[in-house]
């Protein structure tokens, strides 16, 4: 059976288990990362040598950084759906799952570090707003792509949408002032009517590091 190593509140992590999700693949979670430690064992440096999350076994193979991950998942079991059969329509969602990881997730990604992990006595807000504000620059380009577009690459759901649906669900649920992005509110409200996007990403995440790390913890029960 496949198996996933990560722990399921991680940024990199929540999109791999979201694909196997959405592909109805069977898959053991098994908790490694944050306070499940694993990623210094010689067994996990055979899985990924760089001891991080998320790394994925399928029978002998081993696969590590999470959009190569999306990318094998769907490319093995989703071909012609989640992965597009035309060179173009994979190209396109190529080119925005790259822009997902090199332009849209770290200031998105800070927005979240600099409030939910950050204990409140300790936020700086000038900093809050300074990632917001580069954040809604980025997704400024997302919002004039969305136009007339129900999905990132065409009107049906792939690949391209899991690295940046992940994002979305941070963006709109961090306490951070945000534009009004019409375009792509409609589609996260897409997203969010498909249940493995509900189970897996769309994860009451806390509101400070307590929070977090407890809700953390209790996620235990869900792998091995
Ligand atoms: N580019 C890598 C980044 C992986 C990464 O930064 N993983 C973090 C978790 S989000 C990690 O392993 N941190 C150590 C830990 O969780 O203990 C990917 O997308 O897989």
């Amino acid at each position: 059976m496949l198996e996933i190593w990560g722990r399921p509140y991680s940024s990199n992590v929540i999109p791999v288990i979201w694909t196997a999700a959405e592909l109805g693949l069977d898959y053991k979670l098994k908790l490694a990362g944050g306070s499940f430690g694993q990623l210094d064992t010689d067994q996990y440096a055979t899985i990924n040598p760089n001891r991080m999350i998320p790394a994925i076994r399928d029978g002998d193979f081993s696969l590590w950084e999470s959009l190569a991950i999306v990318r094998y998942l769907c490319a093995r079991y989703g071909a012609g759906t989640l992965c597009p059969d035309d060179p173009q329509q994979r190209a396109i969602a190529d080119q925005w799952m790259e822009w997902s990881s090199t332009r849209a997730f770290t200031p998105v990604i800070q927005m979240f570090f600099q409030t939910v992990r950050t204990a409140p006595d300790k936020r700086d807000q000038k900093t809050i707003n300074a990632h917001a504000s580069d954040a809604a620059s980025v997704l400024s380009i997302f919002e004039k792509h969305l136009e007339g577009r129900e999905y990132v690459v065409s009107d049906s759901f792939t690949m391209a949408d899991i690295p940046l649906g992940c994002i979305a669900y941070r963006y709109f649920n961090v306490d951070a002032a945000r534009p009004d992005l019409p375009n792509i509110e409609a589609w996260y409200e897409r997203l969010s009517q498909r249940p493995a996007y509900q189970k897996h990403v769309m994860r009451f995440f806390g509101t400070n590091p307590e929070e977090w790390q407890a809700l953390e913890i209790a996620s235990a029960n869900e792998g091995e």
